[in-house]
């Protein structure tokens, strides 16, 4: 059965994990959370850009959502992830490419501020709690 490594939150994860679904594809979704177990020496044996997603079919491991995409449509056509006709394959190539490589580093910014605000918030419960 196809492994994927992915983490709830990552958006890079989750268009493999919508793409396995569209084409219900059985898998093993293996969790990390990436406050250190992406460093974990096993993890970059399978990964050593420590990153996720990673799907592992067999003895290939597929590192890079899009190319995950890519070998996941492959390998199992049906439905097709990509329209056929050239003019919409180019646009929704470029759109995928836009949102990785320009939208999502646009982002960070404002994510790591919401993440942080939340670890914050909860750290601050945590400890009122304790006394
Ligand atoms: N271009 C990669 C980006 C993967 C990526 O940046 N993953 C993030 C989570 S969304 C990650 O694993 N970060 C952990 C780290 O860099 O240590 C892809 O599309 O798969």
């Amino acid at each position: 059965m196809l492994k994927l490594y992915y983490t709830p939150i990552s958006v890079n994860s989750r268009r493999v994990w919508v793409a396995l679904l569209e084409k219900q594809i059985a898998f093993e979704p293996l969790a990390l959370n990436l406050d250190g177990d992406q460093f974990e020496p096993d993890f970059l044996g399978i990964n050593p850009f420590h990153r996720i997603p990673v799907l592992v079919d067999g003895d290939l491991t597929v590192v890079e959502s899009l190319a995950i995409l890519d070998y996941i449509d492959a390998k199992y056509p049906a439905p097709p992830l990509l329209p056929t006709e050239v003019k919409a394959l180019g646009i929704v190539r470029m759109v995928e490419m836009v949102t990785l490589n320009e939208l999502l580093p646009a982002m960070f910014p404002l994510t790591r501020q919401l993440l942080c605000r939340e670890i914050l918030r909860k750290s601050w419960h945590s400890q009122s709690n304790r006394y």
